[in-house]
């Protein structure tokens, strides 16, 4: 046995509590080495009395990456703590026992020290991370404001250009798009079945963009105000609609009061500790790339001297933001913040946000705008979910870029899904893209077959799906600041197909929320010389030909959704999903 391999760590999403009453145990072993794996588990205080380790309980085989597999038991235990060990058999005969203080010879005697047990000291609910069944039930639509609608022309900036979805934008541009443009299209969203909208920055700044904000306080004048605002929460709740604000508080704009300060008292102004600021007097160094600078003497959002970074190790910036965090909870009722380069913001000031959120709010969503690995981010203390840019790059490197095998893909989101709780995983944010990548039609080259397919495969997935506002329209565009292009409102504009698709695929989400929520994904065939997957979640199963010939499958009557099939030919590109 390759003992090298295995691995528990207790109290992390290795062991947590799932329910109140039951708690998930996963294991890790080399891939294809283990025969069977048992726990032995029981109260830490009955070890002597009872004897509970002579009656092992199997843990199930669950999940396969290219170098591990995972087991997982369900288990309670009627005084809320346990200790417990595995016992793995290996495909070599081998027994061995995996404790707390590691691997022994499966002999009895190391089962009579208490101190070789593995510990959840005690069930505590209010650790728990939990997930909102609302969330399970949404499916998110993300508005870029400034290009959505133009539903007031009396507010639009100085300079504004015609409304032309056909247009490649530039960094600087702006077309007018404002709240009062969403509320106008509600009954747009409404029939394409969303039911949650995260916006981008909404409040006063300079930007097309808004992420270099001015005052936290103010609706960006060219957007609307707060009365409109109100309106639009409400007309939203109304319908059923969720709506997530995003939260940018990793730094200002330089044209905040705060940073003007700076720049005029140096040293001696009281803002002077808000920011991350090196030397003093604050300088940089213009160049010709408005965003670029690198000798600027504070640091700052990647390289733009302009969003100054704030110091949110100073309790008066804590408060600052948190009042702010606090104002539109309390005094709009929205749902959820989407947290902004969140990974760069210390853990000790999201404890204090997630804190003050749900005091405010029962089952507030928090969504960390992070790339990479979150572990850290989603203890059930600081946020609910992350941007989940991870997961979906190994689905579109597999199904549009095609740079990666279907043996790799499944590796990917099995280790991704490996990384966290389940729970956890039901909250995660499946995008596809976003304003900050290219849409994905122009990265599948403007093969709609393949997009259909790729968001098919997507939306079935653990976690809740985003559309980037213009996909059900087809809309293209490569990196920022082209995938920000104006939404097509002229039917002449508008991929009438691709709509009814995505309407179909959000109805299908929707009708099988949680069931697509809580299921296992099982891999029912992953079959990389075809490139034929099939999938089962729960009470539906799905059936997917990535490869290059077209292929058979056992037709069932009742298909959900299908593109490219012809009987029980799946052509490629093709999928069908079905009820079971
Ligand atoms: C401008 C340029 C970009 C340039 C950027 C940095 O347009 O081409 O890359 O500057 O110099 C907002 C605007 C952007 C603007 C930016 C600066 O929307 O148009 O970009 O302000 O003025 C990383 C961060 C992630 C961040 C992205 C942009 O980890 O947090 O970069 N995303 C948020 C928002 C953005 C917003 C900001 C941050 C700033 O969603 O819209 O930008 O408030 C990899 C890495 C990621 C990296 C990602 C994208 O995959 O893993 O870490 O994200 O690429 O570059
Ligand atoms: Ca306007």
């Amino acid at each position: 046995m390759n003992t090298g391999a295995i691995y528990h760590r207790p109290e992390s999403e290795f062991g947590y509590l799932y329910t109140k009453e039951t708690m998930h145990i996963r294991l890790q072993v080399a891939k294809n080495d283990v025969a069977k794996v048992e726990l032995l588990a029981g109260d830490p205080y009955l070890l002597d009395t009872e004897r509970w380790f002579e009656q092992p309980y199997e843990m199930d085989f669950k999940l396969q990456t290219e170098l591990f597999d995972y087991y997982n038991i369900e288990i309670s235990a009627k005084y809320k703590r346990l200790s417990y060990m595995f016992k793995l058999t290996g495909f070599d005969g081998s027994i061995v026992l995996y404790t707390d203080q590691g691997i022994f010879p499966a002999e009895e005697t190391y089962y009579l020290m208490p101190n070789n047990y593995f510990r959840m000291p005690y069930f505590h609910e209010i650790d728990r991370f939990k997930a909102p069944d609302w969330v399970k039930q949404t499916v998110w639509y993300q508005i870029f404001p400034e290009r959505f609608a133009n539903g007031d022309q009396s507010n639009d900036p100085e300079g504004v250009k015609d409304w032309n979805p056909n247009e490649v934008p530039d960094r600087q541009d702006f077309y007018g798009g404002d709240l009062q443009g969403v509320i106008d299209h509600l009954d747009h969203l409404q029939d394409l079945g969303i039911n949650g909208i995260y916006f981008c920055p909404i409040f006063k700044a300079n930007s097309n963009h808004k992420y270099d904000t001015e005052d936290y306080l103010h609706i960006d004048p060219s957007f609307g105000d707060k009365e409109i605002f109100k309106k639009l929460v409400n007309e939203c709740h109304s319908r059923g609609i969720k709506v997530m604000l995003d939260a940018v508080f990793n730094h200002m704009g330089d044209t905040s009061p705060q940073w003007q300060d700076v720049l005029k008292n140096g040293k001696n102004s009281r803002y002077a500790d808000w920011f991350q600021i090196n030397e003093f007097p604050v300088s940089y160094t213009e160049t010709n790339d408005f965003e670029f600078s690198n000798d600027a003497t504070y640091d700052t959002f990647a390289f733009t001297p302009h969003m100054p970074k704030l110091n949110t190790a100073n309790p008066e910036v804590q408060d600052f933001l948190l009042n702010i965090a606090e104002y539109w909870i309390k005094e709009f009722d929205i749902d959820a913040w989407r947290l902004d380069v969140a990974n760069e913001v210390d853990h000790h000031f999201w404890k204090r946000f997630r804190r003050r959120c749900d005091r405010l709010k029962k089952d507030f969503y928090i969504l960390g705008e992070i790339w990479h690995s979150s572990q850290s981010w989603l203890q059930g203390d600081e946020f609910t979910a992350v941007m989940n840019y991870s997961y979906t790059d190994a689905i579109i490197g597999y199904f549009v870029h095609k740079n990666i095998t279907l043996d790799k893909m499944v590796s990917v989101i099995n280790s991704q899904l490996m990384k966290y709780r389940r729970q956890t995983n039901q909250m995660m944010f499946n995008i596809l893209d976003s304003h900050d990548t290219p849409r994905i039609l122009t990265v599948a080259q403007d093969d709609k077959d393949i997009v259909k397919q790729t968001m098919a495969f997507t939306y079935i997935q653990p976690g809740v799906p985003c559309l980037y506002y213009g996909d059900e329209y087809s809309v293209t565009g490569s990196m920022d600041p082209d995938c920000r292009r104006c939404m097509p409102w002229g039917i002449e504009d508008q991929d009438q197909d691709m709509y009814a698709f995505v309407k179909n695929l959000i109805k299908i989400r929707r009708d099988n929320d949680m069931e697509l929520s809580e299921s296992d994904l099982i891999w029912e065939l992953v079959d990389q010389e075809n490139g034929v997957i099939e999938l089962q979640r729960g009470n539906l199963k799905a059936f997917f030909n990535a490869g290059a010939k077209a292929v058979e499958f056992n037709k069932d009557k009742n298909i959900l959704l299908s593109n490219l099939v012809n009987e029980n030919i799946v052509e490629p590109k093709g999928f069908v999903i079905e009820l079971k």
